[in-house]
C-alpha cells in the first residue's frame, strides 16, 4: 500500500478503531497511486472523472428510455430474495448500450478502462464487461444487503489481485441521506467468515461525475435512502477477467445488430472476442464456429442511429 494510504489507515486505527477513510484523488490523477491503493485497500474516490457533457447525454437518453418504458426498470428475477436485494424502490437497467447510445462512451471511458485493465492484468490479459448497470435508488429505499459481488463466483479464490473491479459513477450527489454506496475498506484482505460491522463501513460522499472505485471482493452495498423525494442516480461499471463468466449476459441484452455498430474495443468488452491462452501452451475459450466471434458481427449491417 502506498505510504499516503497506509498513513490514513494507521491514524484511523489508532484513533478509536474507526475504519480507514476512502482516499480521494483529484485530477490530474496519480494513476500509480490509484492502482496501488485500489489493489491494496480495495477502494478510492476519483473526483471529477466523468465530464458534464457525457453525463448530460447519458441522463437524457436514460430519461427518454424510462419514459417510453414505464414500469419496466424493476427487479423481476423470479427469486424473492434477489428482487429484495435489487431493491423494490430502485430502478435498474442492464443492456445499456442498446438503451442509451452514450453508454458506449461511459463504458469505454479511457481512465476507467485503463485502470480496470491494469488492475486485472496480473490475472488476465483480456478483460470483459461484467455488467454496466443504471441504478437509481428511490426515496425510502432500505439499505441493500452488504455483500461481495465476487460471491456470484462462489468457488473462485480470492487473492492479492482482483478478478473483478467496479466503478460506481455518481450522476447525482451521493450522501448518507440518499443512499450513497457503503464500503468496507480493506475487506478484500479479510479471511473467509469475517463480515463487516456497521462501524467498519464508510459512505463516501460523491458529486456528479465522481467515481467510487472498488474491487468486487470488497464488502459494499447501496445505502438507505431516507429522503422523501431524492433519487440517487448512478451507473455502476464492472469489469472482470476475460476468462470469467460476466454477471450480465450482454449477448442477449445487446441485440446483435447494435453490437455490430460498436467499436472493436466495446464489442470485445461485450464478449465478441476470443480468450487465447495458446501462446502459454493453454487453450482458447469464447469460440464461434471454432473461430473468432467477431466474425458474427461482420455479417451484420451496422445499427442505424
Ligand atoms: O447501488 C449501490 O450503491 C451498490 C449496488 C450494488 O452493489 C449491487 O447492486 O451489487
Ligand atoms: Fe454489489
Amino acid at each position: 500500500m502506498s505510504s499516503a494510504a497506509l498513513r490514513g489507515t494507521v491514524s484511523a486505527r489508532t484513533s478509536g478503531g474507526k475504519p480507514p477513510e476512502v482516499p480521494r484523488f483529484h485530477p490530474p490523477y496519480d494513476w500509480d497511486e490509484v492502482d496501488e491503493v485500489t489493489r491494496d485497500l480495495g477502494t478510492a474516490v476519483l473526483t471529477g472523472l466523468v465530464g458534464a457533457e457525457l453525463r448530460g447525454r447519458f441522463d437524457r437518453e436514460i430519461d427518454r428510455w424510462l419514459e417510453r418504458h414505464p414500469g419496466t426498470a424493476r427487479p423481476d428475477s423470479g427469486s424473492r430474495l434477489y428482487d429484495t436485494f435489487m431493491g423494490r424502490r430502485t430502478a435498474r437497467l442492464h443492456g445499456l448500450v442498446a438503451k442509451a447510445p452514450s453508454a458506449a462512451d461511459v463504458i469505454a471511458h479511457p481512465g476507467i478502462l485503463g485502470w480496470a485493465r491494469r488492475l486485472l492484468a496480473p490475472v488476465s490479459d483480456g478483460i470483459l464487461l461484467s455488467a454496466a448497470e443504471f441504478i437509481q435508488i428511490g426515496p425510502r429505499e432500505s439499505r441493500q444487503f452488504t455483500h461481495r459481488d465476487t460471491d456470484a463466483w462462489w468457488f473462485a479464490p480470492r487473492g492479492r489481485d482482483p478478478l473483478c473491479v467496479n466503478a460506481m459513477i455518481a450522476l447525482t450527489p451521493f450522501d448518507e441521506r440518499n443512499g450513497a454506496t457503503r464500503v468496507a475498506p480493506g475487506s478484500n484482505q479479510w479471511g473467509d467468515g469475517r463480515r463487516p460491522l456497521d462501524s467498519e463501513m464508510v459512505q463516501p460522499a460523491l458529486e456528479p461525475g465522481d467515481a467510487l472505485l472498488f474491487r468486487a471482493d470488497v464488502f459494499h452495498g447501496g445505502g438507505t435512502n431516507r429522503t422523501a423525494g431524492e433519487f440517487r442516480r448512478s451507473v455502476l461499471l464492472s469489469y472482470c477477467a476475460g476468462w470469467l463468466r460476466p454477471l450480465e449476459n450482454s449477448y442477449l441484452n445487446v441485440p446483435r445488430e447494435v453490437a455490430a455498430g460498436l467499436s472493436d474495443d466495446l464489442a470485445e468488452l461485450l464478449g465478441y472476442t476470443l480468450y487465447d491462452s495458446t501462446p502459454r501452451g493453454g487453450g482458447i475459450i469464447g469460440t464461434y464456429e471454432y473461430g473468432d466471434p467477431r466474425r458474427v458481427l461482420r455479417d451484420q449491417r451496422p445499427a442505424r442511429g
